[in-house]
């Protein structure tokens, strides 16, 4: 048998990875989730067959959502991640030892679900007795919660259906107000090849609610292109500013100190897209 499956990253690009077999699949009101097994990557999350994230490689993008913000501020007490049911992110969270609790918002519950099932060492996080999860509308709970986190994380799909929301300036309006005075959210923002009007809209939008905002890289094979984006929005600290001699050492294996400086240098061709 030759069973592959295939995502359509742009209208004219596809990527492809063979499938030994399927372990969970389910349509639920907000999309279809799906667990596969690719020989390539191992394990892989599908939401409405858009690759999430693979047991191979998600630690690069769950590491840099986290750790670049995480290390700009002082102690950081309470997190919020809004999406992110696979847990990869609450379990980077979960490293910083002045963080006291993480608040976990997901839309669709089905997508824990299968994580905790089938992609334990993603998911693991999720069982600390430091992590909170709940079933809710992430636009919803910033709404109601002011003042509350020192750093929101936006860990969502791509800017289509049920994410619309969390990649407009109404929501990062919002995420402001839900920071206390000297917070600062990340959101993943997509390709800087593929998403060239989307990311100098999102940078845009953030800089005019925030005093600074930033962007940063990271390689993530298995997304479009390789290379993403996430931007800060930051109500006080500067991650240009962080003294990287000080950041404690923390078992990663893509950010690192010197990558924490590294990863907000931009290549030219994504400078130009927030200059
Ligand atoms: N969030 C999805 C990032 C977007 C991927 N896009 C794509 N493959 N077309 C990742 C969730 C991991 N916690």
């Amino acid at each position: 048998m030759d069973l592959w499956i295939t995502e359509y990253q742009t209208k004219n690009l596809s990527i492809g990875c063979r499938v030994v077999r399927t372990l969970y699949r389910e349509k639920t009101p907000y999309q279809e989730v799906m667990v596969v097994e690719t020989l390539q990557f191992g394990r892989m999350l599908l939401l409405d067959g858009i690759i999430q994230t693979t047991v191979e490689d998600e630690f690069v993008y769950h590491e840099m959502i986290t750790h670049v913000g995480l290390n700009t501020l002082k102690n950081p007490r309470r997190v919020l991640v809004i999406g992110g049911g696979d847990g990869g992110t609450v379990r980077e969270v979960l490293k910083h030892k002045s963080v006291e609790k993480v608040t976990l918002v997901e839309i669709d519950d089905k997508v824990i679900e299968a994580s905790r099932q089938f992609l334990p060492e993603i998911s693991c996080g999720l069982n600390d007795p430091r992590a909170e999860v709940l079933v809710a509308d992430g636009i919803k709970h910033v709404k109601d919660n002011k003042n509350t986190y020192d750093m929101i994380i936006v860990d969502s799909t791509d800017p289509i259906g049920p994410a619309v929301g969390l990649f407009g300036a109404e929501f990062y309006k919002d995420v402001y107000d839900a920071l206390t005075e000297n917070g600062l959210f990340v959101a993943q923002t997509e390709s800087p090849f593929f998403n060239r009007d989307l990311i100098p809209r999102v940078f845009a939008d953030i800089k005019s609610i925030f005093p600074m905002a930033r962007l940063f890289t990271a390689n993530v094979p298995t997304y479009p292109g390789g290379l993403w984006s996430f931007t800060m929005g930051t109500r006080k600290y500067d991650p240009l500013e962080v003294d990287i001699k000080s950041i404690p050492a923390m078992n990663t294996r893509y950010y690192s100190p010197e990558i924490h400086g590294a990863c907000l240098v931009l290549q030219p061709f994504v400078r130009e897209l927030v200059k």
